[in-house]
């Protein structure tokens, strides 16, 4: 069995380790599971070559129609990248093909929950024991965390871990932590050596990203802008820029490594502002060929592509700045 998981994002891990325990539990316990990351990038998002398990499952990540996928979970708004996977989609659940195989759902907070509502009410599952994950899977995804500072000084253990998954480079690292988020607590999974050994350096270089942002992001108009192209830094905490400048409802920043140049289009969860006043950033980035959530967002452009990343940027920051004042 083949398991596709939303890459450098606790969700997709968790999810990844839910759908092999519901698996082994309810469908077939004499499978073996073999984790393979995707990631959002310009251009084709799968290679229907790697699809080679007897059974291939994609979680927490966008459709693909190919007739090798057995199994789809996922909640984001845009999981479709064209009308034609859509059309697909919907007319293998009318014909009755994909029925207890695909499921897709926008309205669930984490792929996590979703998967543990299906598993326990389509197919008997036992959700109890994995209710700190799916817990962790709704505050983490969902941005529900209680303050910036919660966020951003990180003391829980599904913090920490996330701000390994985001930055690790090591691609073995994913594939072997997934198998532990559904066996043990998450407070034993960051005492593991494997693990725990990551965490000093990525909290000294979380320090060094809080400084750079300082440094670099303007607030104004309720919008916050900062361009971090040419500091070589692979993924940063999404909410530095809310814990440097609380008053803000949006932030835009620009941020290159070593496969994209990256333009993160987010909302602050602390945010004073209706949510009726509040833009669909996924909306805005699908304009530009990207994607996510209502409130966050991004648009991804080829390395090369600094420029027009960067003219996207300033677009989209016009906009927001220009939505705030009316
Ligand atoms: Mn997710």
């Amino acid at each position: 069995m083949r398991v596709f998981y939303h890459d450098k994002c606790f969700d997709g891990a968790c999810s990844a380790s839910l759908f092999s325990r519901f698996h082994r539990e309810c469908i077939r316990g004499d499978a073996d599971y073999e984790y393979c990351g995707l990631v959002h990038r310009a251009g084709a998002l799968f290679n229907e070559a790697d699809f080679t398990g007897d059974e291939n499952a994609i979680v927490d990540f966008k459709y693909s129609a190919s007739p090798y996928i057995t199994w789809w979970f996922d909640h984001h708004l845009s999981a479709f990248l064209t009308p034609e996977d859509h059309e697909d989609y919907l007319r293998g659940m009318a014909d009755g093909r994909y029925r207890d195989r695909r499921f897709y759902d926008p309205h669930y907070i984490s792929c996590t929950s979703f998967l543990a509502h299906i598993a326990s009410t389509r197919f008997g599952f036992d959700a109890a024991p994995v209710a700190e994950l799916v817990r962790w899977a709704d505050i983490v995804d969902g941005a529900l965390y209680e303050s910036p500072e919660a966020a951003v000084e990180m003391p829980a253990p599904a913090m920490k871990l996330t701000l390994i998954i985001e930055s690790t480079q090591d691609p073995g690292f994913v594939p072997r932590l997934i198998p532990l988020l559904t066996r043990m607590p998450l407070q034993q999974v960051i005492e593991q050596p494997f693990v725990a050994s990551l965490l000093p350096p990525l909290l000294e270089r979380h320090q060094r990203s809080l400084d750079l942002i300082r440094e670099r992001s303007e607030s104004k108009d309720g919008t916050i802008y900062f361009d971090i192209t040419d500091q070589p830094l692979e993924g940063y905490n999404k909410f530095i820029p809310y814990y440097l400048h609380p008053e803000a409802t949006y932030s835009i920043g620009l941020s290159k490594s070593s496969f994209r140049t990256k333009v993160a289009v987010g909302s602050n969860p602390w945010t004073k502002t209706k949510p009726e006043d509040m833009v669909n950033l996924a909306t805005i980035c699908e304009r530009y060929g990207g994607g996510g959530h209502a409130r966050v967002g991004a648009i991804s452009f080829p390395p090369n592509r600094e420029d027009e990343a960067r003219r996207a940027a300033a677009e989209i920051v016009a906009e927001l700045r220009h939505a705030a004042v009316g």
